[in-house]
């Protein structure tokens, strides 16, 4: 393969709907107070569950962004990822006209899709007959139909498709549109993730799993990565999408530039379903991978989105980052927001590349919050608690998903470009 073919890729749009709020300006604001969206489960009756928390999403009415008529015919997942979209494609004042249209493509993923709906049409067949299940069931549950939706708004007509990774799904997809401009198919890219998945199925499913945190006597302290004291992560929801565009295009018409991708790697760890490897070997060859991808060194790293759910698998990552960075890895910051946003699963990776971006864009770490007793072994840099100013030259953003699948992308800030 011909590296130095690679088209140059811009970030140029952010979108964000979080547990801390609907949009950048509500999300990244609560993420640097360090507040937590984690409280008891509003969206049905948590009372037989083990697990009673979640972080749920808060301010949300599909109605700002989607026509009433519309609105019943998606589930949340999708609602999520158009207003994401939406916000995205605002902010890069992203236009294009019906011959640029090919050009333009959609990769925004999903790690479960329209459970919401499948509960709801399983108990409808049940208790009404099949007749009264809706004609419009399967387009509101089936995980392309975010990107197709979101193409059919904007008239998006280039590639169109989803990664469906588990919590590597936000990652893999803008990696993935970012490839796909590199390589010529596309000039831009509407990217990320999307989930919706707070309902009894799946938190009694991951509960089953002992995956769940079980501290729902307080809520906002029960997702803390790193921490001695975590007992698994809290679910989330939400979406994280990001406009890529190849840089020329970008330039030329004088869009603000948030960062540049510049690395992306993807492996397995062919090992187990739900536990990486004691040794994190493959967390270490995909930061490896994405390090190589980018062509920097290790030490040009200065801030980790870690994956950092607040599982036994944190310590397993502080592990592959150190074995990554060496003597580096004591330098850099590694913070883990589903400290306050809880685990978005298939939109984690999006949310978190978002955040990632605003962490250069704005010279501010998140923290990672309810740090009370660092676990010995994570004892890097994790931000503990409280917000701090940095210049931030390149970012890195890990992902790693249950069936063993790993991504992970690194930013660069774009006046070093
Ligand atoms: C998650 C899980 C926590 C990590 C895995 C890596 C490999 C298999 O909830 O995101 S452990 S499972 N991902």
């Amino acid at each position: 393969m011909d590296l130095t073919a690679k088209r140059r890729v811009a970030v140029t749009g952010l979108g964000l709907v979080t547990p801390l709020g609907t949009g950048v300006e509500k999300s990244w604001p609560a993420l640097v107070r360090g507040e937590s969206g984690v409280r008891r489960i509003t969206r049905f009756d948590p009372s037989l569950f083990d697990c009673r928390i979640a972080a749920e999403v808060k301010d949300f009415d599909p109605a700002d962004f989607i026509d009433a008529k519309e609105i019943k015919k998606m589930d949340t997942f999708i609602h999520y990822a158009l207003a994401a979209s939406q916000m995205a494609v605002d902010d890069a004042r992203l236009s294009f006209g019906a011959g640029e249209a090919d050009r333009v493509g959609v990769h925004v993923g999903a790690g479960i899709g329209g459970l919401q709906a499948i509960e709801k049409y399983h108990e409808v067949y049940r208790t009404r007959g099949p007749s009264r299940i809706s004609p419009f069931f399967i387009p509101m549950v089936i995980i392309n139909l975010v990107s197709g939706q979101i193409s059919i708004r904007f008239g998006a007509k280039g590639p169109n498709s989803c990664a469906v990774t588990a919590c590597s799904t936000g990652t893999h997809s803008i990696g993935d549109a970012a490839r796909l401009i590199q390589y010529g198919e596309a000039d831009v890219m509407i990217a990320g993730g999307t989930e919706a998945a707070i309902t009894p199925l799946a938190i009694g499913g991951f509960a089953a799993m002992k995956a769940l945190s079980r501290r729902n006597d307080d809520p906002p302290r029960a997702s803390r990565p790193f921490d001695s004291g975590r007992d698994g992560f809290v679910m989330g929801e939400g979406a994280g999408v990001v406009i890529l565009e190849e840089w020329g295009r970008a330039v030329r018409r004088g869009a603000k530039i948030y960062a540049e991708v510049i690395g992306y790697g993807a492996t397995a760890d062919a090992y187990h379903i739900t536990a990486p490897p004691d040794d994190g070997e493959g967390a270490v060859r995909c930061m490896r991978r994405a390090l190589a991808d980018a062509g920097i060194r290790p030490d040009h790293v200065g801030y980790i989105n870690a994956h950092a759910t607040s599982t036994f698998a944190d310590s397993i990552e502080i592990h592959a980052i150190k074995e990554v960075f060496g003597a580096h890895a004591r330098k850099l910051a590694v913070g883990g927001t589903k400290s306050m946003t809880g685990h978005l699963l298939g939109a984690a990776g999006g949310i978190e590349a978002v955040f990632s971006v605003l962490a250069i864009d704005r010279g501010i770490l998140p923290p990672t919050i309810n740090q009370e007793h660092p676990d010995p072994a994570c004892d890097l840099d994790t931000i503990p608690n409280a917000a701090r100013q940095a210049r931030i030259d390149y970012a890195l953003s890990n992902s790693f998903g249950f069936g063993g699948t790993n991504a992970c992308l690194i930013f660069r800030r774009p006046d070093l470009a």
